[in-house]
């Protein structure tokens, strides 16, 4: 087999002309090659060599995708500057059956077992593709890393649950890892309606992305109008979407979702690791998180490392990253990432260069807009939870409701025919190229919503001292509803001060801090779902995730409950159907729900306080 390889390789390297790239890329060479995989299938890959001869043997970076490798010299002017100036072989690669590459495409491969020494999967993708770039590109020093955003973080993750000998270092970044519990597609199996029908139809309904073509710029009405979720295979996809049809077929968490996900593959530290998420990740905050767990439960040699940054999905990889949105944090993170974090991690692993000055956990504590450096995430020392429940008149504090009666609770009216937007309207599609908000919906400013009859919200007085949490948010609900069935929505707001000089665009904004939604049927199991029973008091506790935040003295804290989140999340009919993707039009139905603040049922949300506050 290796023989035939390098062949191939050979015939590739004189047949396809080498390209002089313009610009950033310019000190490279760029060529082409179709990488054999073992089973005889090929994939494309971009691979850019440095035309400076005279520097130590470099390095290979292998970068595996789906969205094709055509601008993959964009990478050099910013996200991988700090990498390409310091040197590096760049090897990008489409994924089978996606762009140039040979093969078949499928959504998030599930990893081989360990007995299926026969199967593929991405990971003896990535073995055979390492091994090739080894004998195959000419000064290489023999290590290898890999790194990437979302699907290509986590195909970096996938690479090193069997790893070649050579990859020595990885940055999966903003991976996820499973995509019913907590990413892309389901959170806490609620369903991620415009996330998960837009982005099935963008990746498989060719080599190539094509975007769904809405007939109107504010999908919230084209959702709508949709009706019940059968109606995308009857009026659109016609059964030729393979991971809607997983949708359908899987709507709770089965074995499919179980397979899919690579947590359980995860026994070892195998390679360094760092880990990156952005807390403000619109699509993978549940997943990079979720890997550092799970490999720091295995981490007996300290390889395995995590940064956490103000970050929407991918931030750290564009422009400097002293905003998001209008929010502010006082310094270039996203700069400060690729160029003091990024680039150091690989050049130490992978080049013997400086020392590795990583903490277990580093994170960026918006509002104080500080780094904090920890000994382990979620903190073990340092934090300690306090609930903040939710009063009488719209109040929140940390005393704990007193008394006990029917009347003490709050209670809306949700329609799934009169959803509440989950960011402002018009909701462009996701990926519109004209623009679209969706990169920065989590820190829109929540006052849109917040005089709607359908989301209740409770807040403190304003604080008269900074408070900073860093650890998990976790919300505990006493919830009853007219129906078999709800969704409940929590958020945790910030809420800026009415007089606000510093920027009077700011006063009064409610920030996003933390938020999920639980879907009901799930709260005895996420395998089964059960109906819920009218009128009952039951509680409904689930994680927010982690977060490092600083409330500021004079800013009031919030905490908003709602039952729709459209059309980011599907309408709960509200009426228990076993299979809400094969509910009609009549399930659907407005439902009374109730949130409890009794003794009995004291709703909170309970937050890791830190004790003292470090300037
Ligand atoms: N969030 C995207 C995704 C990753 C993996 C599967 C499905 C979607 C992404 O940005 O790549």
């Amino acid at each position: 087999m290796t023989t035939r390889i390098h062949l191939t390789v050979v015939a590739i390297l004189v047949f396809a002309p080498a390209l002089a790239v313009a610009g950033p890329a310019d000190r490279f060479v760029a060529s082409e090659a179709m990488i054999p995989m073992r089973d005889g299938v090929k994939l494309h890959t971009r691979i850019f060599i440095p035309k400076d001869q005279t520097a130590s043997p470099p390095p290979i970076i292998l970068v595996r995708t789906p969205y094709g490798t055509g601008s993959a010299a964009d990478n050099f002017t910013t996200y991988l500057k700090a990498m390409a100036d310091d040197g590096y072989i760049f090897a990008f690669q489409d994924l089978r059956g996606k762009f140039e590459s040979q093969g078949v495409f499928v959504m998030q491969r599930p990893a081989r077992e360990p007995s299926q020494t026969d199967a593929l999967d991405e990971g003896t993708d990535t073995y055979d593709t390492i091994e090739w770039l080894l004998k195959n590109t000419p000064r290489n020093n023999g290590r290898v890393g890999m790194l990437g955003v979302s699907y290509l973080g986590w195909t970096t993750i996938m690479g090193a649950i069997e790893p070649h000998p050579a990859l020595k270092a990885i940055s999966p970044q903003a991976s996820p890892a499973d995509m019913w519990l907590g990413d892309d597609f389901h959170h806490n199996g609620a369903f991620r309606l415009s996330y998960g029908f837009e982005y099935a139809y963008e990746l498989e309904s060719g080599k190539n992305l094509t975007h769904f073509d809405f007939d109107r710029h504010d999908t919230f009405d084209w959702y709508l109008t949709l009706g019940p979720l059968a109606n995308v295979n009857t009026k659109y996809f016609h059964g030729k979407v393979p991971t809607w049809n997983d949708f359908v077929a899987h709507p709770d968490y089965d074995a499919f979702w179980k397979k899919q996900t690579m947590i359980p593959h995860i026994k070892d530290v195998k390679v360094p690791t760092l880990n990156v998420a952005g807390w403000w990740d619109q699509e993978d905050f549940y997943g990079p998180v979720r890997i550092y767990d799970a490999l720091e439960r295995h981490d007996r040699d300290h390889k395995n490392f995590l940064v956490v940054g103000p970050w929407n999905h991918g931030g750290w990889g564009r422009q400097t990253g002293d905003r998001l949105g209008p929010i502010t944090f006082d310094s270039a993170t996203a700069k400060y990432f690729r160029d003091e974090i990024q680039a150091p991690w690989f050049a130490y692993f992978l080049k013997d260069k400086g020392k590795l000055d990583q903490p277990e956990a580093l994170t960026f504590e918006a509002g104080a807009n500080k780094w904090r450096r920890w000994d382990s995430w979620p903190p073990r020392n340092g934090a300690a939870d306090k609930a903040l429940y939710f009063g009488p008149g719209q109040t929140l504090s940390f005393e704990p409701p007193r008394g006990e009666g029917d009347s003490l609770h709050d209670q809306y009216v949700s329609d799934p025919a009169h959803p509440v937007p989950y960011r402002h309207r018009p909701i462009q599609p996701t990926y519109f190229p004209g623009g679209s908000k969706w990169t920065t919906w989590l820190v829109e400013d929540q006052r849109f919503v917040d005089n709607r009859a359908d989301v209740l919200a409770w807040e403190t007085p304003p604080l008269d001292h900074d408070l900073s949490i860093a650890g998990e948010v976790a919300a505990d609900l006493f919830a009853s509803t007219t129906g078999g069935d709800a969704d409940w929505i929590v958020k945790l707001i910030d809420v800026y001060p009415e007089d606000y000089p510093e920027d009077w665009d700011m006063a009064g904004y409610q920030l996003m801090v933390a938020n999920e939604v639980f879907r009901g049927r799930y709260r005895e199991g996420f395998e089964k779902p059960k109906p819920i029973e009218p009128g009952a008091v039951l509680e409904y506790t689930f994680s927010l995730h982690t977060q490092n935040y600083t409330f500021l003295k004079g800013h009031k804290i919030m905490v908003q409950v709602q039952s729709t989140w459209f059309p980011i999340i599907d309408r709960n009919p509200q009426t228990f159907t076993p299979n809400i993707f094969e509910a009609k039009e009549a399930d659907f139905r407005a439902a009374t729900h109730r949130i409890h603040r009794s003794e009995r049922h004291p709703s909170h949300v309970k937050i890791p306080v830190v004790a003292k506050p470090r300037s």
